[in-house]
């Protein structure tokens, strides 16, 4: 192989996927659930969702924005050597097909990074998973590297904790302007998983609170009073999940007399989807207004130019021939 084909890396960029249009949701949620297709009530339920943030979900066009700003964050780094291509867990193309596709392309190796920040071997763990899996169903013996965290990446926390302060700020003043001396919560979410694989020593719980504790110290907040963990948009299956449930933690917030209002920091997401658009900007600001406290959330990355160029760095890193993988 020549010294340019050695150098050459693919980049599998992994995301959730969604349905690209409301007749894709059943197959969608068929494939989420291994292959058993949803009850007409589930499939119902679902849509209804769907319906509520207009239809569709934006994920799709986000997740080919963090691709494009990707590529051109490594571009700036070295110019054609690196080619990003999407791996999606439930929508095409899969994430098998993506790194068969890399391996198609003659790639020396492959980095791949996923469109979540904390590790867990249900979520990230699956995704690396699953590349490896493409490569040997190419029959290729491509090296793969993937990257398991980004929880503290400085240019994410910075982003959460620039948007958090300003969504504080706002929200303190907002109440002092009502002479309301109660004070403002934030609470920091991901997606719960089953309570089992915690049960197992999965990392995740230490993952989200590594993030959380970064941004909470970043914006100068104490844990209790002004910060806390819950998780959101569990699974609706009869096993226990990973809580405190956000809606739980809003409403133990609404029996504090000193507690006027909750800002979530859905920092386990790093786009505006259905788990934001309505888990949180529907259903959780519903339950706020419920128990009479203010609510807002902080912003997701989407294709922030900093957070992926610090993505970029870490799979210039990766791709180095000394990473130890
Ligand atoms: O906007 C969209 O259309 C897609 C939104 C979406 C994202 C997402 C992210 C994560 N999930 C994770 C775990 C699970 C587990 C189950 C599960 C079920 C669903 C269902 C929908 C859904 N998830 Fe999801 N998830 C999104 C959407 N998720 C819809 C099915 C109906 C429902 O329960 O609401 C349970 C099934 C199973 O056992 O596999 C577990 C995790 C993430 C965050 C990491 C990532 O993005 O990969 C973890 C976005």
């Amino acid at each position: 192989m020549s010294d340019e084909a050695d150098r050459r890396v693919g980049v599998l960029l992994m995301a959730y996927g969604t349905p690209r249009h409301p007749g894709e949701v059943e197959e969608y949620y068929t494939d989420i659930r291994r292959g058993r297709p949803p009850s007409p009530e589930q499939l119902a339920d679902l849509v209804a969702r769907y319906d509520a943030i207009g239809g569709i979900s934006p994920l799709a066009t986000l997740t080919e924005s963090q691709r494009d700003a990707l590529q051109a964050a490594l571009d700036h780094i070295d110019a054609d050597r690196f080619h990003v291509t999407l791996g999606l867990k439930h929508a095409d193309p899969k994430v098998e097909a993506g790194a068969e596709s890399l391996v198609g392309h003659g790639v020396e190796r492959i980095v791949g990074v996923v469109l979540a920040p904390h590790y867990s071997s249900y979520s990230i763990g699956q995704y690396l998973a699953r590349t490896a899996d493409g490569v040997q169903r190419a029959g290729s013996d491509v090296e793969v590297v993937g990257i398991e965290s980004w929880a503290t990446e400085p240019a994410f926390v910075e982003f959460l904790a620039d948007d958090l302060r300003s969504r504080h700020e706002a929200m303190v003043e907002h109440l002092a302007h009502a002479d309301d001396d109660r004070r403002v919560h934030v609470v920091f979410t991901a997606h719960s998983l089953p309570q089992r694989i915690i049960d197992e020593g999965d990392p995740y719980p230490d993952e989200l609170r590594a993030t959380a504790e970064a941004v909470a110290s970043a914006v100068g907040l104490h844990e209790g009073d002004e910060w806390s963990i819950g998780w959101q948009s569990a699974g609706r299956t009869p096993e226990p999940w990973i809580g405190p449930d956000v809606l739980e933690v809003i409403d133990d917030l609404g029996e504090d007399p000193d507690v006027g209002g909750v800002i979530v920091s859905a920092c386990g997401f790093v786009a505006d989807h259905l788990e934001v658009l309505y888990d949180l900007d529907i259903e959780a600001r519903h339950r706020a207004d419920d128990v009479g406290l203010l609510f807002d959330r902080t912003a997701c990355v989407n294709d922030d130019a900093e957070v992926m160029a610090a993505l970029a760095g870490r799979v210039s890193e990766a791709a180095s021939p000394d990473h130890d993988g």
